[in-house]
């Protein structure tokens, strides 16, 4: 069972996190990630979609040329949890 994160936690997680900020109206988090060009964000998104998959968890994203914005919820307990900043960590890590 996965538990909801929320209030002081989720404030001190969020800033080992790089550059991922609430969404305004909606339990979720949300950072735009920019790359060189499409090659480089599709490859960055082609590899994160096989780690969440693997996961189980799948994030909310938009690609427009090199940039990708991506939004992360956990819909199994309608809002964030411990799920949502792993696959923020590993977002983070495999884009720099
Ligand atoms: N992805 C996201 N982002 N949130 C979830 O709660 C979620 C998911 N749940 N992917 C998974 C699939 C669930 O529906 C299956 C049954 O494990």
């Amino acid at each position: 069972m996965v538990e909801q994160l929320r209030g002081a936690l989720l404030d001190e997680l969020l800033q080992t996190l790089d550059g991922w900020t609430k969404v305004e109206g909606r339990d979720a988090i949300y950072k735009r990630f920019e790359f060189t060009d499409f090659n480089v964000a599709f490859g960055w998104m082609t590899r994160i979609a096989m780690i969440a998959e693997k996961m189980d968890h799948h994030p909310e994203w938009l690609n427009v040329y090199n940039r990708v914005d991506v939004t992360l919820a956990t819909h199994d307990v309608g809002g964030l949890s411990e799920r949502d900043i792993k696959l923020a960590r590993v977002m983070d890590q495999i884009s720099s």
